[in-house]
């Protein structure tokens, strides 16, 4: 059994579009990012890092104790090789799909965050931030558009975890100042991998969770200053 630490954001989406399409069993807990859960000792403990997702895996491969992991780049890698699904054993197959696993834990993920940030949270409007941020995802959606033009998926002919990892991140990409119809290859593959099942039922994990605290709570503001500062 796999325990899942979520929320409903782009990288808690990549765990349970991979789970879905793994067909393994699954728990979730809900890690309120926007009432500090994330900052529980007992979170904590296996997310130093003080950010979600997580799992812990209660029946790893070599058969011992059960096993931790952080990281969604991290947990889709550990995940991929136990079922051996998603991850190419051929080395140069498999080296191309950690090459774009990683373009989107070090590049699309932290750039498309920031212009969300920019453009959504950023208690003042700052013209520089939102344009530096919104042109970089800009470039990056530019960079799958041409990979996309000339493959199926990102990592080739098949349905990597490359692709899981960057599919819910397009997902808002009107929210990062996007327009899909710029990117004709991305949009093809947004909406192949889109009408996936596994790709639905991931998505809609928490869906219906009250989620408006995470915007307008101050109480939650408050305790996320208080850890950010200590
Ligand atoms: N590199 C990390 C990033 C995880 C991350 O940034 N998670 C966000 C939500 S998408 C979070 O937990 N934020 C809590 C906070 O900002 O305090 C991963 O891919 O797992």
């Amino acid at each position: 059994m796999i325990d899942l630490f979520f929320w409903p954001t782009p990288n808690g989406f990549k765990i349970t579009v991979m789970l879905e399409e793994l067909g393994v069993p699954y728990r979730v807990h809900a890690i309120n990012i926007a009432k500090g859960d994330q900052f529980r000792p007992d979170f904590l403990a296996i997310a130093p890092n003080n950010r979600m997702p997580a799992i812990i895996e209660s029946e790893p491969v070599d058969g011992g104790a059960p096993v931790s992991v952080f990281e969604s780049g991290a947990i889709l890698m550990y995940l991929a090789e136990k079922h051996g699904r998603f991850l190419p054993t051929e080395p140069r197959a498999r080296l191309t799909t950690l090459e774009w696993l990683f373009w989107q834990m070090g590049g699309l993920g932290p750039m498309a965050g920031q212009a969300h940030h920019f453009r959504h949270f950023a208690p003042e409007t700052i013209p520089y931030g939102v344009d530096r941020y919104t042109q970089e995802v800009a470039r990056l959606y530019g960079v799958m558009n041409r990979r996309l033009e000339r493959l199926p998926f990102l990592a080739g002919e098949d349905y990597t975890i490359a692709d899981i990892a960057c599919w819910p991140w397009v997902v808002p990409h009107e929210r990062q100042g996007q327009s899909l119809d710029d990117y004709p290859h991305l949009k093809r593959w947004f909406e192949t991998i889109g009408a996936r099942p596994a790709v639905q039922a991931g998505r809609a994990v928490g869906r219906d969770w009250d989620k408006d605290s995470m915007i307008t709570s101050e109480e939650a503001e408050a305790i996320l200053r208080a850890h950010r500062a200590a």
